[in-house]
């Protein structure tokens, strides 16, 4: 019997490891042979991340790996025209030939590549040299400016460096977890049974959820805050007040090792129980439980992710988690800490890569020149070459656009045409595009309709490389599948186009273990050194967390000397009265509304929209309205309700429940144009982003809602590929 394949699950950012295994009929050689293969996906319980468990969607990830694949490179001349299918040769020659011509007469900053939290490191490690090293534009954002750009805004601000400080075996000695704007059992189910075997087995341990809506996660807890949306800094300083009224605070650690607790006190003052329940929409006896909960727990440890992020005030938001951390002393002790849960599979290397338009390699900032200088002097390339502006974040490459200012775009292994807010003045946006590239696995796609050249790219499972999750524990993903078509990878992709531009030298790579071992010296000494995890080092043994250098070992938690990666060596506590939502809600649009997530879907559906029992969990779109408000618009369950904020419209079925707050409705992000007709929900939402991250707040808009009376059966037709972009995938 062959030996099954470890890898990592390519969804989310618990990382959970897998066991892969060919099935019979193809067992043979394991190979693609005609398309047709199979193959049996298990938990790795070697993995210590996952310990041998898996959700659906690592159940089910081989199933669309052959689907709808995007086979060789296509172009057209303009968006009006049909695709027709071109060699490698002519349309690395196009991209090329354009990137010099815009080079000379616009310059570099009209050039934009769009990444993504599902590129392998050695993707993003590529990308980074071709673009603010060779090219010497820093117009390289990712998807995880939508994602994690508060946290990791918030990680460097308040304790000098990015880098979640905790680990999974934290969920299993907490105390006490305090789970605010993430829906767990969803969205990192695998990280949530792990919390929750453990609170289930002691009755001593809490869990606190504050999320406006009962999600499955509020469900299990022992305290559920309801809140306000956009009303957490209002929450989180009612139980650093509370704290500080009762004495629960950590002088010794406020005093000898962090700065700033002052200013914070005095904010604090502001938060009187009565005050802060009237601001969230709660009970000041719930803002209490929640500091009691805090108070009296040994061990408490903070768990959030994109209901704190995405938001005009992401960064203060992320801030004022990580104060009460500060405040008890809280962090580098097992059990206890402020822990982001990362979204995609890979955000995390992405960070360590330099993925962000104002970083470089090695937790470095575009804005210092001495890690410009050890940059360039690495890449072998002229001093200043590397740009001291922060390039483009993913919505300034769309007002680049409109302005005129942007020459070229080159997005790959994200489909914004789906995930960016405001979709109607981003399709425009891209329709401007003078030149775009599109780099996908899987055609159609939305946003295959706003590009001039498309790129087949192998994915996970056709390429080698490491990812990072959640914990800092980075895993190598060996290629098992042969490429599909003429798929090439995504790094091998830029470096031929760095090489045809006369970067020879800078891209010799020859395969991907190459390309790590040159990434891991940019880490040498920095504080994600990982310098030591190599591809070989990886293969003999399994993952590993870094900091792990050559000479140390793996390091579970940070900060366990409470030491901090700030100049004085001091975290710093942030004060802030929240500013509130970007869009209130007013008599025009009366109701928020928030987004989110399903269990069984991931994203925008390129690989989940194509395996049947998913599709069957979730079979279409919704609006979740909350019973008081429907009947006062006279919607009705299952009926079809149009939601309009000020920039668009989408419409789906209701779910009349009371799972959401009365004012607040909710919409999952999943169903763009290819699955489902007028559901899109960032046809609604506003890019108004947090001054610091640059994070849209894509969790609140204003909205108005209208139940809508039709016997057209065609109207919210869900679920189906519109065959107009379908008739055109493959010759
Ligand atoms: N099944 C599934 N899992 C996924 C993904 C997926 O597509 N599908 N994507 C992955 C990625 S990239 C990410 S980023 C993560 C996201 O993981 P999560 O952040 O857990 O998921 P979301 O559903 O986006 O949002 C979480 C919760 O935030 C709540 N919320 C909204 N507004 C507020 C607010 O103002 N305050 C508070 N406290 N809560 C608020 C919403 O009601 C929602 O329940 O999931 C990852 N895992
Ligand atoms: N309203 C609202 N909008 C949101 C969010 C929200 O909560 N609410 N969440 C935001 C967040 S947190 C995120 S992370 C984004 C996610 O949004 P997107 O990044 O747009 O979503 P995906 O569907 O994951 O797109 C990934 C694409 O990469 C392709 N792909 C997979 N592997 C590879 C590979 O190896 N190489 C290449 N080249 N392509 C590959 C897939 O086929 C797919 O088309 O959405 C953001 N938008
Ligand atoms: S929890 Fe996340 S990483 Fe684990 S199997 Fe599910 S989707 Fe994959
Ligand atoms: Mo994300």
């Amino acid at each position: 019997m062959t030996a099954p394949v470890k890898t990592l699950c390519p969804y989310c950012g618990v990382g959970c490891g897998l066991e892969i295994l060919p099935v019979a009929a193809s067992a043979s050689n394991g190979s693609t042979e005609k398309g047709i293969e199979k193959w049996k996906v298990r938990g790795d319980r070697s993995h210590p991340s996952s310990q041998g468990m898996v959700c659906v969607k690592g159940a089910t990830v081989a199933e669309p790996l052959g689907c709808d694949r995007l086979l060789h490179p296509m172009m057209r001349d303009s968006l009006d025209e049909p695709f027709r299918a071109a060699s490698w040769d002519e349309a690395i020659d196009r991209i090329v030939a354009h990137i010099q011509t815009v080079r000379l007469t616009s310059g570099a900053d009209a050039l934009c590549m769009y990444g993504s939290g599902q590129f392998q490191t050695e993707d993003y490690y590529v990308a980074q040299k071709l673009m603010k090293g060779c090219l010497g534009t820093n117009n390289f954002d990712a998807n995880s400016r939508l994602c994690m750009s508060s946290a990791v805004a918030g990680y460097v601000q308040s304790l000098g460096s990015d880098g979640p400080p905790c680990c999974y075996e934290d969920l299993e000695l907490t105390d006490c977890a305090f789970i605010i704007g993430a829906n767990m059992a969803e969205c990192h189910p695998i990280a949530f049974n792990r919390l929750r075997r453990h609170h289930k087995q002691n009755a001593h341990v809490k869990m606190i959820v504050v999320d406006p809506r009962a999600t499955p996660t509020a469900d299990v807890a022992d305290l559920h805050l309801a809140i306000h949306p956009g009303s957490d800094i209002d929450l989180l300083n009612g139980i650093g007040h509370l704290l500080l009224k009762w004495g629960a605070i950590d002088s010794p650690f406020i005093d000898e090792c962090t700065s700033g607790f002052a200013d914070y006190a005095k904010v604090l003052e502001h938060y009187p129980p009565q005050r802060v329940a009237h601001l969230c929409g709660i009970q000041p006896e719930d803002v209490e439980a929640a500091a009691r909960y805090w108070r009296d727990a040994q061990q408490i440890l903070s768990l959030w992710s994109m209901g704190i992020n995405q938001s005009s005030e992401g960064t203060a938001k992320v801030r004022s988690i990580i104060n009460l951390h500060l405040m008890t002393g809280s962090i580098g002790r097992p059990g206890s800490g402020p822990f982001s849960l990362t979204g995609q599979p890979n955000a995390m290397g992405g960070r360590e890569a330099g993925g962000l338009s104002n970083l470089l390699p090695g937790y470095r900032s575009v804005k210092n020149s001495q890690h410009r200088a050890e940059v360039e002097q690495f890449w072998h390339l002229p001093s200043g070459q590397i740009s001291a502006h922060a390039g483009r974040s993913a919505w300034e490459m769309i007002t680049g656009l409109e302005a005129g200012l942007v020459d070229f775009l080159w997005i790959a292994a994200t489909n914004p045409a789906v995930s960016m807010p405001d979709l109607e003045r981003t399709k425009k946006a891209l329709r401007r595009s003078p030149l775009t590239v599109y780099q996908d696995a899987y055609y159609p796609s939305e946003t295959a309709a706003y590009a001039h050249i498309l790129l087949p790219a192998t994915q996970w499972s056709e390429k080698a490389g490491t990812m990072t999750n959640s914990e800092r524990m980075v895993t190598y993903c060996p290629a098992f599948r042969s490429p599909m078509g003429e798929a090439k990878g995504d790094w091998e992709i830029f470096a031929e186009v760095g090489r045809r531009l006369g970067f020879a030298e800078q891209f010799q790579f020859s395969n991907s273990a190459d390309v790590r071992s040159e990434f891991i010296q940019l880490t040498r000494d920095r504080p994600c050194d990982q310098s030591a995890l190599s591809h070989a080092y990886l293969q003999e043994n399994g993952p590993t967390q870094w900091p792990c250098s050559e000479a140390g070992q793996p390091t579970q938690r940070l900060y366990t000397d409470r030491h901090f990666l700030t100049p004085d060596g001091r975290a710093r506590f942030g004060a802030y009265h929240s500013k509130g939502l970007a869009e209130p809600p007013d008599a025009e649009y009366p109701y928020v509304l928030t987004t989110g997530r399903l269990y069984g879907h991931w994203h925008t559906q390129a690989r989940t929209g194509r395996i049947e029992k998913i599709r069957q969990m979730h079979p279409n779109p919704f609006v979740e309205i909350h019973p008081r408000d429907a009947q006062k618009l006279g919607i009705e369950d299952k009926g079809l309700v149009e939601i309009r904020s000020r920039r668009g419209a989408a419409c789906c079925p209701a779910v009349v429940t009371r799972a959401i707050a009365p004012g607040t409705v909710f919409l999952p992000m999943h169903w763009g144009a290819l699955w489902a007709e007028q559901a899109e929900v960032n046809a609604l939402t506003h890019p108004i982003a947090c001054p610091d991250s640059l994070e849209p707040e894509l969790k609140a808009c204003a909205v108005q809602l209208a139940p809508i009376h039709t016997a057209s059966t065609d109207f919210c037709k869900t679920s189906q590929l519109i065959p107009a972009i379908r008739d055109v995938v493959h010759d």
